[in-house]
């Protein structure tokens, strides 16, 4: 039953269907009890297959658009359900998508499984330069500086960002994790990042793994 429900749900963004289509599908699937990561998995499933159809081009802008929206609403309202109360943070996260990218979807999923896990997060927000993070190290004094990459193209200004605190000195005063559809744990190593996680959940592992927390 529920399983039909995530893969109606999947479908639903594969192909484009309206939002509010697949806002009452996830309405249905809260409403079950189904695990509100289940529920973005099956976003994520439907988004990869708008992601292979753009490529090659079958789908059009507008059609990736769509799905993007549709993705941000449906994270908006498990988001609720993600977070519980905390009452001292585990540690402060600085995040933002780097400079050229305006993906935020995955951002925000980690952003909510971070906070959820306890930790504060300060979200510099999408296409934010080296310069910016470097700031928000001053002035934010966080444990973790966190970086998100969707294009190919953006990769390097994760490198660059790095580069950026070391010129000003701050490298060794954070950790560093990376993420993003194009990203590797190669690059991540190469480009002196202290961690690497393919997805949100891993982005807590590797947050608690950086600040010494026990890892479950
Ligand atoms: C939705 C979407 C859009 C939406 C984004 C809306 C939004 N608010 O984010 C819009 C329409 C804006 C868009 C625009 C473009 N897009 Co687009 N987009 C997508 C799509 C379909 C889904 C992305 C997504 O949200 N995935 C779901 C989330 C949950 O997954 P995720 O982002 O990977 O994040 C997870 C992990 O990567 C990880 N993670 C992410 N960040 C971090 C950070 C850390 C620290 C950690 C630890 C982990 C981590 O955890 C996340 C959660 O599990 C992808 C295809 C795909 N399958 O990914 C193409 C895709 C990324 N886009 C692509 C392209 C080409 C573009 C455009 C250039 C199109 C154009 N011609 O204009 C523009 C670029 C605009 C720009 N400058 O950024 C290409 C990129 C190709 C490449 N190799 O570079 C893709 C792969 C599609 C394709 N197959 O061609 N896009």
């Amino acid at each position: 039953m529920s399983e039909d429900l995530l893969n109606e749900i999947s479908t639903s963004v594969a192909e484009c269907r309206e939002v509010s289509y697949t806002l009452q599908l996830v309405q249905k699937a809260i409403e079950s009890n189904i695990d509100p990561l289940k529920i973005m998995d099956a976003v994520r499933k439907g988004l990869d297959v708008v992601g292979e159809k753009y490529e090659k081009m079958e789908y059009f802008l507008m059609d990736l658009v769509l799905a993007g929206t549709t993705a941000s609403e449906v994270l908006r309202l498990i988001k609720p359900l993600l977070m519980k109360a905390t009452s001292k943070p585990k540690g402060k996260v600085v995040i933002g998508t780097v400079a050229g990218d305006m993906h935020d979807i995955g951002k925000n999923l980690v952003i909510a499984m971070l906070s959820s896990a306890g930790y504060e997060v300060i979200d510099l927000g999408i296409d934010v330069p080296a310069r910016k993070f470097v700031e928000a190290v001053i002035n934010e004094r966080p444990d973790i500086v966190a970086m998100s990459a969707l294009l190919t193209i953006t990769l390097d200004e994760q490198r660059k960002t790095i580069e950026a605190l070391k010129n000003a000195g701050l490298r060794d005063k954070v950790k560093i994790m990376v993420g993003g559809r194009p990203v590797t744990p190669e690059f991540a190593r190469e480009i002196g990042a202290d961690g690497y996680g393919k997805d949100a959940v891993e982005a807590v592992k590797i947050a608690d793994m950086l600040l010494g927390y026990k890892v479950s």
